[in-house]
């Protein structure tokens, strides 16, 4: 076994991560193919070794491939697969394993969100995104890939234990920032991660939604935090983005994080991209983030 496909392949009942395909599209407010990435996901995964060299061998824990749920290519609209992301997400977070959502759309999120917190309703779950948007449009023609973080906090999720990095100067309407701030959103710029460095803003993040008193965080990865020139494939990516290799760098972190019990990498299109440039730098966020998992004290690890 030599690449993260192979890896990924070589699937065990009680792995360290367990991967679940989420192939919808329906709730994107720009027109998107999402439901188009996981195959290419996995198929890129063969690019990528299973030693990261800032972290060493991924190998030391195993994975599982639990395949994709049905999408909603078929449906009018994304409800129905939004019931079957919650459904899987509550069945494998049901297992002692941490468990990667790969998109889809950043609707999901939602969904899986209260999938997990159905899952082990004993914990105070808290969401860290990197996104360059809020998500914090209101809802009114039901959930889209624009209003996730906003039916949380709606539904009941303390905005105290939700932390954003990488919001984009220019990616979000007035009103959809002011609600965040005066909600206790804890928000991380652009500019402040520029400033301070990802490692020092995303250590911070985590450390706020433990103070608020999350005791297991659902990480949300929207690709469109990137640079458009690194992220074509996301439909809403803007230029001036978080460079791609500040992602990876905060995948490796946040993979490494005990508190960290699931995450989601949404947004991208593959039938939109450029040369493979989104789907690869997806898989080799994945793939830094389990390279983080498999650096976890060794008496988890497996
Ligand atoms: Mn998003």
């Amino acid at each position: 076994m030599s690449t993260m496909r192979d890896w990924l392949r070589s699937g065990r009942a009680d792995a360290a991560v367990t991967v679940l395909g989420a192939p919808i599209s329906r709730a994107s407010i720009s027109p998107s193919q999402a439901w188009s990435t996981p195959p290419a996901f996995r198929d890129t995964l063969a690019r990528f070794p299973t030693w990261d060299a800032d972290a060493g061998d991924i190998e030391r824990i195993t994975c599982v491939d639990a395949g994709d749920i049905e999408g909603d290519r078929a449906d009018t609209d994304a409800a129905a697969a939004h019931g079957r992301i919650a459904t899987a997400v509550t069945r494998l977070l049901s297992l002692d394993t941490v468990v990667v959502v790969i998109g889809g759309d950043n609707s999901l999120t939602r969904p899986a969100f209260r999938g997990a917190m159905a899952a082990r309703p004993a914990e105070s779950w808290g969401l860290l995104t990197l996104d360059a948007h809020h998500d914090c449009r209101p809802a009114t023609d039901g959930p889209r890939n624009g209003t996730p973080v906003r039916d949380l906090i709606d539904g009941g999720l303390p905005a105290t234990r939700v932390a954003q990095v990488g919001i984009h100067p220019l990616g979000n309407a007035r009103e959809h920032a002011e609600w965040a701030r005066q909600h206790g959103i804890r928000i991380h710029p652009l500019t402040e991660v520029r400033e301070r460095g990802i490692v020092p803003v995303v250590s911070h993040a985590l450390d706020e939604l433990a103070r608020a008193g999350a005791t297991a965080i659902w990480v949300d990865l929207d690709l469109d935090v990137v640079d458009r020139a690194s992220a074509p494939a996301c439909p809403a990516s803007l230029p001036g983005g978080l460079p791609a290799h500040d992602l990876v760098t905060a995948a490796r972190l946040l993979g490494a994080d005990p508190r960290v019990a699931a995450a989601d990498l949404t947004e991208v299109d593959a039938a939109a991209d450029v040369n493979g440039i989104t789907v690869r730098l997806l898989a080799a966020t994945f793939t830094a983030f389990c390279a983080g998992v498999a650096s976890r004290s060794a008496g988890r690890a497996r």
